[in-house]
Protein backbone atom coordinates (compact mmCIF):
# COMPACT_ATOMS: atom_id res chain seq x y z
CA UNK A 1 0.00 0.00 0.00
CA UNK A 2 1.28 3.82 -0.59
CA UNK A 3 2.54 5.29 1.81
CA UNK A 4 -0.04 8.46 2.88
CA UNK A 5 0.64 12.00 1.89
CA UNK A 6 -0.16 14.48 4.48
CA UNK A 7 0.20 17.15 1.68
CA UNK A 8 -1.89 15.52 -0.85
CA UNK A 9 -4.71 14.67 1.30
CA UNK A 10 -4.83 17.92 2.91
CA UNK A 11 -5.63 19.13 -0.95
CA UNK A 12 -8.00 16.43 -0.42
CA UNK A 13 -9.84 17.43 2.09
CA UNK A 14 -9.30 20.80 1.74
CA UNK A 15 -11.18 20.72 -2.13
CA UNK A 16 -13.89 18.72 -0.93
CA UNK A 17 -14.84 21.70 1.58
CA UNK A 18 -14.41 24.10 -1.59
CA UNK A 19 -16.47 22.21 -3.77
CA UNK A 20 -18.99 21.38 -1.16
CA UNK A 21 -18.63 17.68 -2.09
CA UNK A 22 -18.82 14.92 0.52
CA UNK A 23 -15.27 12.70 -0.15
CA UNK A 24 -14.71 8.46 1.33
CA UNK A 25 -13.11 8.77 4.43
CA UNK A 26 -9.12 8.56 4.29
CA UNK A 27 -8.83 5.40 6.49
CA UNK A 28 -10.73 3.70 3.72
CA UNK A 29 -7.60 3.65 2.21
CA UNK A 30 -5.06 4.16 4.66
CA UNK A 31 -6.48 2.25 7.95
CA UNK A 32 -3.30 2.50 9.69
CA UNK A 33 -3.13 6.58 9.82
CA UNK A 34 -2.34 7.52 13.18
CA UNK A 35 -4.07 10.25 15.36
CA UNK A 36 0.00 12.16 14.84
CA UNK A 37 -0.42 11.36 10.90
CA UNK A 38 -3.97 13.55 11.03
CA UNK A 39 -2.42 15.92 12.76
CA UNK A 40 0.04 16.27 10.16
CA UNK A 41 -2.60 16.36 7.52
CA UNK A 42 -4.17 19.12 9.54
CA UNK A 43 -0.60 20.94 9.40
CA UNK A 44 -0.91 20.46 5.74
CA UNK A 45 -4.34 22.02 5.62
CA UNK A 46 -3.95 24.96 7.91
CA UNK A 47 -0.59 25.74 5.40
CA UNK A 48 -3.28 25.95 2.37
CA UNK A 49 -5.29 28.19 3.68
CA UNK A 50 -2.78 30.36 5.25
CA UNK A 51 -1.76 29.91 1.60
CA UNK A 52 -4.66 31.36 0.38
CA UNK A 53 -4.86 34.31 2.21
CA UNK A 54 -7.56 33.17 5.38
CA UNK A 55 -6.45 34.45 9.38
CA UNK A 56 -6.93 31.68 11.78
CA UNK A 57 -9.66 33.36 14.74
CA UNK A 58 -8.48 30.70 17.14
CA UNK A 59 -8.14 26.71 17.61
CA UNK A 60 -11.55 24.78 18.28
CA UNK A 61 -11.83 22.03 20.74
CA UNK A 62 -13.97 18.69 19.28
CA UNK A 63 -15.27 15.72 21.10
CA UNK A 64 -15.23 17.50 24.18
CA UNK A 65 -18.82 16.20 25.00
CA UNK A 66 -19.34 12.82 27.38
CA UNK A 67 -21.22 11.36 24.73
CA UNK A 68 -19.13 12.01 21.76
CA UNK A 69 -16.06 10.89 23.54
CA UNK A 70 -17.98 7.46 24.10
CA UNK A 71 -19.52 7.49 20.66
CA UNK A 72 -16.32 7.42 19.31
CA UNK A 73 -14.46 5.64 21.77
CA UNK A 74 -11.78 8.21 22.75
CA UNK A 75 -10.64 9.58 26.11
CA UNK A 76 -9.06 12.52 25.27
CA UNK A 77 -11.09 15.16 22.93
CA UNK A 78 -9.63 16.77 19.83
CA UNK A 79 -9.00 20.43 18.39
CA UNK A 80 -8.84 22.09 14.82
CA UNK A 81 -8.83 25.54 13.93
CA UNK A 82 -11.77 28.34 13.17
CA UNK A 83 -10.46 30.26 9.95
CA UNK A 84 -11.95 34.00 9.36
CA UNK A 85 -13.96 32.86 6.05
CA UNK A 86 -15.62 30.72 8.70
CA UNK A 87 -17.67 33.62 11.01
CA UNK A 88 -21.01 34.22 9.97
CA UNK A 89 -22.67 37.53 11.78
CA UNK A 90 -25.04 37.13 14.51
CA UNK A 91 -28.59 36.96 13.16
CA UNK A 92 -27.22 36.43 9.50
CA UNK A 93 -27.66 33.87 7.07
CA UNK A 94 -26.10 30.63 5.79
CA UNK A 95 -26.70 28.60 3.01
CA UNK A 96 -27.01 25.00 2.38
CA UNK A 97 -25.65 25.70 -0.96
CA UNK A 98 -22.23 26.46 0.52
CA UNK A 99 -22.58 23.35 2.97
CA UNK A 100 -22.91 19.31 2.50
CA UNK A 101 -24.70 18.31 5.65
CA UNK A 102 -24.32 20.63 8.77
CA UNK A 103 -25.24 20.29 12.27
CA UNK A 104 -25.44 23.50 15.06
CA UNK A 105 -23.98 22.97 18.39
CA UNK A 106 -24.04 25.66 20.96
CA UNK A 107 -20.71 26.38 22.56
CA UNK A 108 -19.29 29.61 24.91
CA UNK A 109 -16.13 30.94 22.88
CA UNK A 110 -13.44 32.25 25.02
CA UNK A 111 -11.72 35.44 24.23
CA UNK A 112 -7.67 34.91 25.22
CA UNK A 113 -6.46 38.06 26.72
CA UNK A 114 -2.84 36.11 27.42
CA UNK A 115 -0.81 33.70 25.89
CA UNK A 116 -1.07 30.27 27.79
CA UNK A 117 1.20 27.84 27.21
CA UNK A 118 0.93 24.28 28.71
CA UNK A 119 2.17 21.54 29.74
CA UNK A 120 0.23 21.65 33.14
CA UNK A 121 -2.07 25.30 32.22
CA UNK A 122 -5.59 24.67 34.40
CA UNK A 123 -9.00 25.75 34.13
CA UNK A 124 -8.10 28.48 37.05
CA UNK A 125 -5.34 29.88 35.13
CA UNK A 126 -7.49 30.40 32.02
CA UNK A 127 -9.79 32.07 33.85
CA UNK A 128 -7.02 34.78 34.79
CA UNK A 129 -5.96 34.69 31.08
CA UNK A 130 -9.41 35.07 29.63
CA UNK A 131 -10.37 38.76 28.56
CA UNK A 132 -14.25 37.82 27.71
CA UNK A 133 -16.50 34.70 27.14
CA UNK A 134 -19.41 34.72 24.59
CA UNK A 135 -22.11 32.64 23.39
CA UNK A 136 -21.64 30.88 20.39
CA UNK A 137 -22.95 28.69 17.69
CA UNK A 138 -20.67 26.72 15.73
CA UNK A 139 -21.93 24.76 12.34
CA UNK A 140 -20.14 21.54 12.03
CA UNK A 141 -19.87 20.05 8.32
CA UNK A 142 -17.99 17.09 8.20
CA UNK A 143 -16.51 16.20 4.75
CA UNK A 144 -16.67 12.56 4.67
CA UNK A 145 -19.96 10.44 3.41
CA UNK A 146 -23.37 10.33 5.81
CA UNK A 147 -20.81 12.47 8.86
CA UNK A 148 -19.17 9.15 9.59
CA UNK A 149 -15.50 8.59 10.26
CA UNK A 150 -12.54 7.66 12.44
CA UNK A 151 -11.02 9.75 15.16
CA UNK A 152 -7.73 10.48 12.47
CA UNK A 153 -10.08 11.01 9.64
CA UNK A 154 -11.85 13.70 11.43
CA UNK A 155 -8.96 15.28 13.21
CA UNK A 156 -7.11 15.34 9.31
CA UNK A 157 -10.90 17.36 8.46
CA UNK A 158 -9.88 20.11 11.09
CA UNK A 159 -12.38 18.70 13.64
CA UNK A 160 -15.59 19.15 10.89
CA UNK A 161 -15.52 23.29 11.16
CA UNK A 162 -17.55 24.72 8.63
CA UNK A 163 -19.13 28.23 10.35
CA UNK A 164 -19.49 29.73 13.41
CA UNK A 165 -21.42 32.77 14.63
CA UNK A 166 -20.44 34.57 17.83
CA UNK A 167 -23.12 36.67 19.76
CA UNK A 168 -22.73 40.30 20.32
CA UNK A 169 -22.80 40.67 24.12
CA UNK A 170 -19.14 39.67 25.61
CA UNK A 171 -19.33 39.70 29.25
CA UNK A 172 -16.14 39.34 31.54
CA UNK A 173 -15.66 35.57 32.85
CA UNK A 174 -15.33 36.51 36.80
CA UNK A 175 -18.77 36.12 38.63
CA UNK A 176 -19.80 33.94 35.77
CA UNK A 177 -19.93 30.11 36.78
CA UNK A 178 -19.71 28.82 33.59
CA UNK A 179 -20.13 25.16 34.51
CA UNK A 180 -23.53 26.17 35.53
CA UNK A 181 -24.82 27.87 32.61
CA UNK A 182 -27.85 26.37 31.25
CA UNK A 183 -28.13 26.81 27.49
CA UNK A 184 -31.18 25.77 25.44
CA UNK A 185 -31.21 25.33 21.29
CA UNK A 186 -34.39 26.25 19.49
CA UNK A 187 -35.26 25.50 15.68
CA UNK A 188 -37.74 27.45 14.40
CA UNK A 189 -39.30 28.54 17.98
CA UNK A 190 -38.78 24.85 19.36
CA UNK A 191 -36.43 23.66 21.96
CA UNK A 192 -34.66 20.39 20.29
CA UNK A 193 -31.69 19.88 22.56
CA UNK A 194 -30.28 21.62 25.74
CA UNK A 195 -27.50 21.37 28.22
CA UNK A 196 -25.20 22.96 30.87
CA UNK A 197 -21.61 24.20 30.67
CA UNK A 198 -20.18 21.33 32.57
CA UNK A 199 -21.21 19.01 29.69
CA UNK A 200 -18.02 20.25 28.34
CA UNK A 201 -15.15 18.27 30.36
CA UNK A 202 -16.52 19.38 33.81
CA UNK A 203 -16.19 23.47 32.90
CA UNK A 204 -15.73 25.32 29.64
CA UNK A 205 -12.22 26.51 30.95
CA UNK A 206 -10.86 23.15 31.06
CA UNK A 207 -11.30 22.76 27.52
CA UNK A 208 -9.25 25.27 27.22
CA UNK A 209 -6.54 24.45 29.46
CA UNK A 210 -6.65 20.89 28.09
CA UNK A 211 -6.10 22.43 24.65
CA UNK A 212 -3.19 24.13 25.67
CA UNK A 213 -1.53 21.25 27.03
CA UNK A 214 -2.31 19.89 23.77
CA UNK A 215 -0.22 22.68 21.62
CA UNK A 216 2.21 22.45 24.12
CA UNK A 217 3.16 18.71 22.62
CA UNK A 218 3.78 20.57 18.57
CA UNK A 219 5.79 23.16 21.01
CA UNK A 220 2.32 25.78 20.21
CA UNK A 221 0.41 28.01 22.72
CA UNK A 222 -2.99 29.20 22.70
CA UNK A 223 -2.75 33.18 22.38
CA UNK A 224 -3.63 36.35 23.57
CA UNK A 225 -6.38 37.33 21.08
CA UNK A 226 -7.46 34.00 19.91
CA UNK A 227 -11.41 33.48 20.04
CA UNK A 228 -11.40 29.61 21.50
CA UNK A 229 -14.59 27.35 20.77
CA UNK A 230 -14.36 24.85 23.82
CA UNK A 231 -16.99 22.36 22.34
CA UNK A 232 -20.61 21.45 21.88
CA UNK A 233 -22.68 21.89 25.33
CA UNK A 234 -25.85 20.58 23.30
CA UNK A 235 -25.76 17.84 20.61
CA UNK A 236 -25.64 18.75 17.08
CA UNK A 237 -28.98 19.23 15.49
CA UNK A 238 -29.08 18.41 11.71
CA UNK A 239 -29.42 22.00 9.99
CA UNK A 240 -32.16 22.31 6.93
CA UNK A 241 -33.55 25.50 4.42
CA UNK A 242 -36.17 27.83 5.95
CA UNK A 243 -34.89 26.96 9.70
CA UNK A 244 -34.20 29.58 12.21
CA UNK A 245 -31.61 29.06 14.99
CA UNK A 246 -31.78 30.63 18.06
CA UNK A 247 -29.76 29.58 21.36
CA UNK A 248 -30.24 30.78 24.87
CA UNK A 249 -27.29 31.00 27.34
CA UNK A 250 -28.25 32.04 31.16
CA UNK A 251 -26.87 35.24 32.45
CA UNK A 252 -24.31 35.32 28.63
CA UNK A 253 -27.79 36.27 26.23
CA UNK A 254 -28.68 34.66 23.09
CA UNK A 255 -27.22 34.18 19.24
CA UNK A 256 -28.71 32.81 16.08
CA UNK A 257 -28.92 32.79 12.39
CA UNK A 258 -31.10 31.45 9.45
CA UNK A 259 -30.49 28.55 7.04
CA UNK A 260 -31.33 29.43 3.28
O1 LIG B 1 -16.92 20.52 17.24
C1 LIG B 1 -17.01 19.30 17.42
O2 LIG B 1 -17.21 18.77 18.54
C2 LIG B 1 -16.91 18.42 16.21
C3 LIG B 1 -15.87 17.42 16.41
C4 LIG B 1 -15.90 16.45 15.29
C5 LIG B 1 -16.94 15.40 15.43
C6 LIG B 1 -18.18 15.76 14.70
O3 LIG B 1 -18.10 16.22 13.55
O4 LIG B 1 -19.25 15.52 15.27
MG1 LIG C 1 -17.94 22.10 18.24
Amino acid sequence: MRALDFKSTAEFLHRAEMEKREVVRITADYPDMTIEDAYQVLAGLVAIKRQRGHRIIGPKMGLTSQAKMKQMNVEEPIYGYIFDYMAVPEGGTVSMRELIHPKVEAEIAFVMGKDMEGPAVTGTQVLAATEYVVPALEIIDSRYENFKFTLPDVIADNASSSRVVFGTVLQRPDNLELDLVGVTLSINGEIKDLGVGAAVLGHPANSVAMLANMLARKGEKVKAGDIILTGGITGALILNAGDTITAKFDGLGQVGFRVT
